[in-house]
């Protein structure tokens, strides 16, 4: 199914008398703050998230899977799917793919496909974390950790096959994202499994393009649940210097022990000029994988605060790779992949309204009363007719969710794919 610029036009005309009147109203008041409003349109315009292709089907738990009627049930349909959230917000223009998941029988045809929706191809994902049915040696011990040379060389050869499918494509990263640890103590030697990771990323690392990136995520915990071989940013941190200028580590909101200060990670990492990716998700106990900004949506804010003052303060920091990496169960897939896309656009153009002049000066002071006024005056600003403005200036909708609802487009998937497709993944 693919949506036609005049069924969205034509649905915002209705509304658009509600929308000049608000967004008028906080053009004045920003205009008379001293901001630049045209220029935060453009950036908040420009700001795009690939979509993974696995969040385009009902997510499951380890209890679980409830199927969502209408999933994509081929890889040309979840390109679509990303296809019809861009047309609708045009703030997803990139697909992101998880191999052996969306391997394309015919990279051509995808690649034109993908090309005729507006689409690009972020960061290709390795899975070495579950067994396939047609492999020969486990994971079940770990792949690139491994104490055995064979899944080891197999989980290497993985991620430089995923690299040259990548090429093919016309991606330029590689996400490495591993399970690797133990679940009780004495299980591993904390050191071999370490020093092997080591060199495996090292031996792919060798493989990449010239302009190629290698983004190394990590997790403190799960699905094992004594240790994590690349538990925390500075283990992916210390990985990605052993392997070169072109390693960098992403950060993954969800893969954090409670109340981490995820702000000052960001903040650490691109004053270093090694944040390379981004996911984002939200959560309230662990890897939640939940909507973006459904739970701690201050938080949100001021990690992008953090992410803002690096885009502007540190040209040793390439421009972050970013991608939602949330997984729903019990919502219509797209309609939480468009909730998420919001909460992102609309954290990212608060962050832009700190007065940054103000904050320095304030915080030379040490008017600490002040600095928290500047942060929350921003943080604090109805940003939605910013975020409508921008959306319909590209040829989007003025309310992508309610557009959504009203073209039908879920019953039609139905009717197009049937009550029982499901997408491959989790
Ligand atoms: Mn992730």
């Amino acid at each position: 199914m693919i949506l036609n610029k005049e069924q969205i036009t034509s649905h915002n005309q209705s509304n658009f008398d509600k929308h000049d009147q608000s967004f008028d109203f906080l053009a004045n008041n920003l205009t008379n703050k001293g901001h630049d409003v045209e220029n935060i349109l453009k950036k908040v315009g420009d700001f795009q998230v690939a979509i993974p292709s696995w969040a385009l089907g009902a997510g499951g738990t380890r209890f679980g899977r409830f199927s969502f009627h209408g999933e994509p049930g081929t890889l040309e349909q979840k390109i679509e799917d990303v296809g019809l959230i861009h047309a609708l917000t045009k703030s997803a223009g990139a697909i992101s793919l998880h191999i052996p998941w969306d391997v394309p029988e015919d990279a051509e045809k995808i690649k034109a496909l993908t090309k005729s929706l507006d689409l690009k191809f972020d960061a290709m994902n390795s899975n070495t974390f579950q067994d396939q049915p047609d492999q020969k040696h486990s994971y079940k011990f770990g792949s690139l950790c491994s104490t055995d040379d064979k899944s080891r060389e197999q989980a290497i050869q993985h991620n430089i096959d995923v690299i040259r499918l990548g090429e093919k494509l016309g991606s330029k990263s590689l996400t490495v994202w591993l399970a690797d640890g133990s679940s009780f103590p004495g299980q591993n030697n904390f050191q071999t499994v370490l020093k092997n990771t080591q060199d495996s990323l090292q031996q792919i690392y060798k493989t990449l393009p010239e302009d190629w990136k290698l983004f190394i995520e990590y997790k403190p915990y799960e699905p094992n649940f004594y240790s994590t071989v690349i538990q925390d940013w500075g283990t992916s941190f210390m990985l990605a210097n052993e392997c070169g200028p072109k390693a960098y580590t992403l950060v993954d909101l969800g893969h954090h022990l409670p109340n981490t200060n995820i702000e000052q990670i960001v903040a650490t990492l691109m004053m270093k000029g090694k944040l390379g990716g981004f996911h984002f998700n939200d959560s309230k106990y662990g890897d939640d994988d939940l909507t973006v900004g459904s739970i701690k949506p201050y938080s949100l804010f001021l990690i992008f605060n953090e992410l803002v003052y690096g885009m502007e303060n540190n040209p040793q920091n390439p421009y972050p790779a970013w991608m939602i990496d949330a997984s729903h169960n019990i919502k219509d897939p797209l309609e939480d992949l468009m909730q998420s896309l919001e909460a992102i656009r609309s954290s990212y153009a608060k962050a832009l309204l700190v007065d940054q002049k103000a904050l320095r000066e304030a915080q030379k002071n040490h008017d600490v009363t002040l600095c928290q006024e500047i942060l929350q005056e921003a943080y604090l600003t109805d940003v939605r007719p910013l975020l409508e403005r921008a959306r319909v200036s590209n040829g989007g909708a003025l309310n992508p969710l309610d557009t959504y609802r009203h073209l039908e487009v879920r019953k039609k998937l139905v009717d197009e794919r049937g009550k029982h497709t499901m997408a491959t993944g989790l």
